[in-house]
């Protein structure tokens, strides 16, 4: 096995070139063998093998900076720069993270998770080499569907006026997690076939210049202008109109072209972007066949294919995208937006029943928003489905376009509260603070499915902005005997019970009704209220229940500041500062990657952590 000769990084270098295809398969088979067994992101980085020898080639770690966009595709460089044998426990509690990381190595120039920065996080990189008068290379890797992003052209932009090195490296496999969407995919399309392109131009010029007495004064005119025929010679002139060096397009597959270009960018005085075709899923039948089921996967039969794990209950996401549908049959106002998202948000569905109503805008969430804010005064309804975790990218737009001007815009939160094995970078623990701070906004997260489906009909009806945030995985079903109409500002009261309140936000319910259990097996009688609506806060109830209680516990999946139990605390202290509010919350870190009971017993939203957090409070030990 030549890939146990890789220990450490550059141990790529003294492997002779000979042996680099040999050692691409095997790094592939090693992938497939592993992911398929503790999941993981499949289908990029069998994309990007050959692309990472390359580079590796031509790098010396950690001097050299490469950096990730996501960072979903690094395995390939995690196994060349040492921790093949922590694959195992990929993903997992306390094991290798499954993106790039600073504390894991020193070849992992940034951490990464959200899509679109790593141009801009390069950027600064080069700034800061020039200045401390260092010359080690930067490289930037960025994907087509990275490259819908906003933030991407911000960071090109800026790039331009540099004088100094700067590899970007575009791995375009035409392929976001679903097709890529909008015109610079279909430029790099353009970009793909330049050489049948620039065979048909060779034959326009040659025409031309058979045009007696002027055709060869025209090409050459046309040569000299900006809109001249050059545009289709030299492929990747939008890059050197703004005035970056383009190189490519180059097979992604093909080790030695790649690493002939590389060695060209290196040499390149200013920014220059290198276009790599690749295959996403190459060399797994059923992940090239399906790139996106392989883009993020669970654990799988690698004979079939087929997950390991069948879905036995329908999802939160399942829930919404029926209720959504149906709405969508009643309302033919009704639109939905994707930022890059259709299957994971749950639109497929919706997108093949009412294809004019539904809108893929890439990975721009930001535009996401706004987009919506322009689709509600022209008077559609649009709902913005994107995870908790991406929507920070639209805090602002959210803000200042949705809430400033009250839009009816619906935002349809999936993947709220911790998520498991991507950790911190997409944890959805952080909604509830920066949606509950702004005016205008009505926050609500439902108890189980039934509820979510309720919640989507209410926000329809509704006026002004409206989010409704769900966690990942199962909905549940539990608690159905209770379901009071959803009435604005209003909580649902489960039981009314005296002393204790327990409060729980959404996803933590079926965690309060074992903990209420607890406390009734304990002598206690504590009330159960399903919060429902985190903004605005049921005030009427809070006066209410101050009259005999003494203690109140919120329990959401969200950060303590700015989150419900926050909200509560405040009011309590201004009008009923003898009711003592414990709030149990997400901790004030960075959540890391872990099964979430665990992580929640980690961070003291366990079952048993809350009851003994309310059993133990002072309150309590004076009664
Ligand atoms: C801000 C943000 N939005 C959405 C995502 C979810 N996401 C992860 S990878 C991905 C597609 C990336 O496509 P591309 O850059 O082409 O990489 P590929 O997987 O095709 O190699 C998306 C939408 C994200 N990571 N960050």
């Amino acid at each position: 096995m030549i890939l146990e000769k890789i220990k450490k990084p550059n141990d790529i270098h003294k492997i002779p070139l000979a042996d680099f295809e040999p050692l691409a398969e095997e790094i592939r088979d090693f992938l497939i063998q592993s992911v398929s067994r503790t999941g993981g992101h499949l289908a990029s980085n069998l994309g990007v093998v050959e692309l990472t020898l390359a580079l590796h080639n031509v790098l010396d770690f950690p001097e050299d900076k490469l950096i990730w966009d996501v960072g979903h595709q690094a395995y390939t460089h995690k196994i060349l720069t040492g921790r093949k044998d922590e694959f195992k426990n990929l993903r997992q509690e306390g094991g290798l993270s499954g993106f790039p990381k600073r504390s894991e190595s020193d070849c992992d120039a940034y951490d990464a998770g959200h899509s679109s920065n790593s141009i801009s996080a390069g950027l600064g990189y080069v700034r800061a080499r020039d200045i401390l008068g260092q010359k080690h290379h930067v490289v930037s890797v960025i994907g087509d569907g990275a490259l819908t992003g906003g933030m991407a052209y911000e960071a090109l932009n800026n790039a331009a006026e540099l004088k100094t090195n700067f590899i970007i490296i575009i791995n375009d496999n035409n392929m976001s997690i679903s097709r890529n969407v909008g015109g610079m995919s279909t430029y790099l399309s353009a970009l793909r076939t330049a050489e049948a392109y620039t065979g048909m131009k060779m034959g326009v010029t040659k025409t031309l210049k058979k045009v007696p007495k002027v055709g060869t004064a025209l090409v050459d005119t046309m040569r000299k202008t900006k809109s001249s025929i050059k545009q289709l010679f030299i492929p990747g002139m939008l890059f050197e109109n703004m005035g970056l060096t383009y190189l490519g397009p180059v097979d992604g597959h093909n080790m030695r072209q790649m690493m002939k270009l590389f060695n060209e960018a290196k040499r390149v005085e200013g920014p220059v972007v290198v276009h790599v075709l690749t295959k996403k899923g190459k060399g797994y039948g059923p992940a090239s066949a399906h790139p996106d089921r392989f883009h993020g996967t669970g654990p799988f039969d690698i004979h079939t294919g087929h997950p390991l794990q069948k879905k036995s209950v329908p999802g939160y996401t399942d829930v919404f995208s029926k209720a959504l549908v149906s709405l969508g049959e009643k309302n033919k106002k009704l639109t939905a937006i994707t930022a890059a998202m259709p299957d994971g948000t749950g639109l497929i569905e919706f997108s093949r029943r009412f294809p004019d109503r539904f809108f893929d805008v890439g990975i721009a969430e930001e535009h996401a928003v706004s987009f919506a804010a322009g689709l509600a005064l022209g008077g559609l309804v649009p709902v913005v489905a994107i995870y908790s975790s991406f929507l920070q990218r639209a805090v602002d737009q959210i803000l200042h376009d949705v809430c400033m001007q009250n839009l009816h815009v619906i935002f349809a939160i999936d993947r709220a509260g911790l998520v498991g094995a991507d950790g911190e970078t997409h944890q959805g623990c952080f909604d509830l603070s920066y949606l509950s701070m702004m005016p205008n906004m009505t926050v609500l997260a439902p108890k189980n499915d039934k509820e979510l489906e309720e919640m989507l009909a209410f926000a329809v009806d509704c006026d002004g902005p409206v989010a409704i945030r769900y966690p990942r995985g199962s909905a549940y079903q539990g608690l159905q005997e209770h379901q009071a109409p959803v009435e604005h500002g209003k909580s649902e009261v489960i039981h009314r019970g005296k002393k204790i309140a327990v409060l729980g936000v959404g996803s933590m319910i079926p965690s309060c009704l074992e903990v209420c259990k607890g406390l009734k097996e304990d002598g206690f009688d504590p009330t159960f209220v399903n919060v429902r609506f985190v903004k605005p806060l049921d005030v009427k109830l809070l006066d209410e229940l101050a009259k005999d209680h003494s203690l109140f516990a919120t329990v959401e999946e969200n950060v303590k500041s700015g989150g419900y139990g926050e909200h509560v605390s405040a009011y309590m202290e201004a009008c009923h500062p003898e009711v003592r509010v414990l709030s149990a919350s997400v901790w004030d870190r960075f959540v890391p990657q872990g099964n979430v009971d665990s992580l929640r017993a980690r961070i003291g939203l366990g079952v048993a952590d809350i009851r003994q957090a309310i059993e133990d409070s002072e309150e309590l030990k004076r009664q």
